[in-house]
């Protein structure tokens, strides 16, 4: 869970107006703005209607002010001084949010960010209907297991038709096209078990395209990894599988 008070904006690992850290926690910030201002601009705008409802209200005839008559512009307005100070902000809230969230998903596209610090590689292959990671070791699994607080970077190709892999926990999504290679990465900063799937219909078993991504203890992970060697068990049961080695990543 992420913690309440990463709704925050620009609360991050590092400094400056565009978030950093994992992808979660990026989102997470882009989420706590856009929250952050709806609120803000639903409370001017349903509180100013109030306000307004309340002043131009009828009170039996006796009105403190000349409510405009048909066929006139309402003398309250300033020559419309009020409309163009509310446009001018609204313009610049918006601009401003649309260059902070493409600044912002630049650095979360950008998957040099993740490989500049030790990211561990793994390729991932998409099939009808299973995905295989595939480690530097060579080593072939169905279930993508990770260490925590390390960056992953992800190498993602099919082997027969379109699909898309996505972990929605970690905030992962990218495609699986054949004979191309997409990358993405992620951080998992807590342990536990999340799951992967694929965002993209892909045939009759597309519902049932799910793979497990365990994060697990840094030392954990290292005993487990020592234990891999080029095999491909770690309970696999898709007889699909060795469709990974059919079409290698270019
Ligand atoms: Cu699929």
């Amino acid at each position: 869970m992420v913690g309440y008070v990463r709704l925050l904006p620009l609360h991050g690992k590092g400094s400056g107006l565009i978030p950093r850290g994992t992808r979660a926690e990026v989102f997470q910030q882009i989420f706590g703005v856009f929250l952050l201002l709806g609120v803000l601009v639903g409370a001017v705008v349903i509180g100013y209607a109030c306000y307004a409802a309340y002043k131009y209200r009828d009170g039996n005839g006796s009105h403190e002010f000349a409510p405009p008559a048909l066929g006139e512009l309402p003398s309250e307005s300033e020559g419309g001084r009020k409309l163009i100070y509310s446009f001018s902000l609204s313009a610049i809230i918006v601009v401003s949010l649309v260059l902070w969230t493409y600044g912002t998903l630049l650095y979360v596209e950008d998957d040099s960010t993740a490989t500049r610090e030790n990211a561990l590689e793994v390729k991932v292959v998409g099939s009808q209907f299973s995905w295989t990671f595939v480690y530097p070791n060579g080593h072939e699994s169905d279930t993508l297991r990770v260490p925590r607080d390390r960056p992953v970077k992800l190498t993602v190709t099919s082997s027969d038709v379109f699909h898309t892999f996505g972990v929605p926990e970690l905030r992962v999504k990218t495609d699986a096209i054949p004979g191309q290679r997409t990358d993405t990465w992620f951080v998992g900063d807590e342990t536990g078990t999340h799951e992967a799937r694929c965002f993209e219909l892909c045939g009759a078993a597309h519902s049932y395209m799910t793979a497990e991504v365990v994060v697990m203890e840094p030392d954990e992970y290292r005993a487990w990894y020592a234990t891999t060697n080029n095999s491909t068990t770690d309970g696999n049961a898709n007889s699909t599988a060795p469709a990974a080695n059919a079409n290698p990543i270019p």
